[in-house]
């Protein structure tokens, strides 16, 4: 079994999370925010089995596409004198950054015993 965590745009994540749904995967949707940016990105949990992985990188790169972001660049010496205002920079955010690693999935659900059998007599 894999795991395939993926860093999205928020944008993507509709459309990405019906296909998931409509091709039988099954993911988590965690709410993040990127280190440099500091905006809010979704990151998702997928497990698969690992004949499955390829499929759904495929998935990701087909809904998840790159944009561009302005932010403002820190101040400069310059600035620091009052000389030049903060210019914004593009930053190419996306499509979709991957990664996919071994696993192992442990569903207590399935070992464990209904609560009225566990109960003592
Ligand atoms: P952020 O960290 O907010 O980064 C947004 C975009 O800013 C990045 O897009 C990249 O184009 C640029 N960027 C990031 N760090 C930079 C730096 N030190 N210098 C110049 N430009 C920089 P993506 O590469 O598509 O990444 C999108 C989001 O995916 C990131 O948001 C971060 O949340 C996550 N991410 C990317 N690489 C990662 C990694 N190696 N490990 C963990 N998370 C990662």
């Amino acid at each position: 079994m894999k795991l395939i965590i993926s860093i999205i745009q928020d944008q993507d994540f509709h459309a990405l999370s019906e296909i998931l749904l409509e091709k039988n995967f099954r993911s988590t949707r965690l709410s993040s925010t990127g280190g440099f940016l500091s905006t809010g990105n979704t990151t998702l949990l997928i497990g698969v089995e690992a004949t499955r992985v390829d499929e759904a990188i495929g998935l990701l790169k087909q809904y998840c596409h790159a944009r561009t972001q302005l932010m403002n660049a820190g101040p400069t010496t310059v600035d620091f004198l009052g000389a030049m205002p903060h210019y914004p920079v593009e930053v190419i955010v996306g499509g979709a950054i991957i990664f996919v690693l071994d696993a192992e999935c442990i569903d207590l659900e399935q070992i464990a015993k209904p609560q009225s059998e566990n109960t003592q007599p």
